[in-house]
């Protein structure tokens, strides 16, 4: 009941919510940018693709397949939902994966605002050519006993052989199963991935009981560049299970991805010792061990010491004039190129956004 009332008064403020002791998580959100390339084969496909309207579909593929991950994962091997540790500025998850077909495949992830919550990502496979860069923040809403959340941002996958660029908006989701201690999340409204090839895909989700009774459902059209309203191959099912395609043209259908089939290739991390104390797994490496044992008292000491360091910070910062510096991420004037893709998948383009510096990785401490 405590929970509930703290999640009513929250005004959709997640940070404020007190969640009981088993429904906090050792992980910051910082660590969920893995998400998107947990599955390196289907991340560099796209680049092996010669013709438009096939990557385009290999795009669409490797997005589809990363939904169980980011949307799925922890309720799976924890037995529900958790609430995240919430990321201080300047936080930082680093690492990559190696694997014998697609080689090193690196993660930059940072914490680039604390007030509103805004992580930034990069994500680069250089044998393939291709990068994922990002960012995400979250808006909150409460209405009885379901957590709404918009997600604030955009994905940008880049594929160089082709000097081409997808525009990846981020669905909105809700948090079910609140009321009995057991939260999980359900996607809704929807993604358009739009190419600078011309080609789109809208993908609409619903869950249990809207389009096939299923939870995790979607139904998504890609679409021909030229702005026919006809599209050109259709897809459905559901994102944690079976996915259908199905070519408009020829009417002819099969199962085009199972995600229960798929394995993730687990992120290769820092041991904790060489990691600097700004990176999320040492920084909170106290908290997390309360939390494994649930003792409370000594999740909020420790979280208190994190929190009134960046107080501190905070105010000397204040007191010089000057602003916190992002290491990798900065927050730039949106390109036209972008813009138009912006424009083209039916949004109001951002004036600012956070761009990464690939050059100051390179030649910062953090490259590994
Ligand atoms: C909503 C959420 C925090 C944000 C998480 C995001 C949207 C972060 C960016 C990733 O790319 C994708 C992603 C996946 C997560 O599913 C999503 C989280 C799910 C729950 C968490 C809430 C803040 C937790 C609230 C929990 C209750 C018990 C208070």
């Amino acid at each position: 009941m405590t929970f509930l009332k703290s999640l009513a008064t929250s005004k959709g403020d997640i940070a404020s919510i007190t969640a009981p002791p088993f429904i906090l998580s050792a992980t910051s959100l910082t660590e969920y940018s893995k998400f998107w390339a947990e599955l390196p084969d289907l991340f560099v496909a796209p680049s092996m693709i010669v013709d438009p309207e096939e990557r385009a579909v290999a795009v669409f593929k490797w997005f589809i397949a990363t939904l169980k991950g980011q949307y799925t994962s922890r309720n799976e091997a924890l037995g529900s939902e958790k609430k995240p540790l919430n990321p201080f500025l300047g936080e930082m998850f680093l690492g990559k994966w190696e694997t014998d077909d697609e080689g090193t495949t690196s993660l930059v992830s940072e914490q680039v605002s604390h007030h509103p919550p805004v992580t930034a990502y990069a994500i680069f496979n250089d044998i393939y050519g291709v990068e994922l860069t990002g960012y995400n923040g979250q808006k909150a809403s409460v209405s009885t006993t379901t957590l709404n959340i918009k997600q604030v941002g955009h994905a940008i996958y880049k594929i160089n052989k082709f000097d081409e660029t997808y525009y990846i908006t981020l669905p909105a989701l809700h948090i079910e199963g609140l009321f009995y201690g057991a939260p999980y999340v359900e996607l809704e409204g929807s993604t358009v991935i739009q190419s600078s090839s011309g080609y789109k895909v809208k993908i609409d989700y619903s869950g249990k009981g809207y389009f096939s009774g299923k939870k995790n459902s979607y139904k998504a059209k890609l679409f021909a560049p030229g702005g026919s309203s006809k599209p050109i191959y259709s897809f459905s099912g559901q994102w944690s299970g079976k996915s259908t395609i199905k070519d408009e043209r020829t009417k002819s259908e099969s199962i085009f991805y199972d995600a229960t089939e798929h394995h993730i290739v687990p992120l290769q991390i820092k041991d904790l010792e060489e990691q600097s104390a700004y990176e999320s797994r040492k920084a909170w490496s106290k908290v997390a061990a309360a939390v494994a044992v649930m003792d409370y008292d000594t999740i909020h000491v420790e979280k208190s010491k994190i929190e009134n360091e960046q107080r501190a910070l905070r105010k000397q910062e204040k007191e010089e004039g000057r602003e916190w510096t992002r290491r990798y991420f900065s927050f730039v004037e949106d390109s036209e190129s972008l813009k138009k893709l912006a424009t083209d998948a039916g949004l109001v383009p951002d004036k600012n956004v956070w761009q990464f510096n690939r050059d100051a990785f390179e030649s910062g401490p953090d490259k590994c």
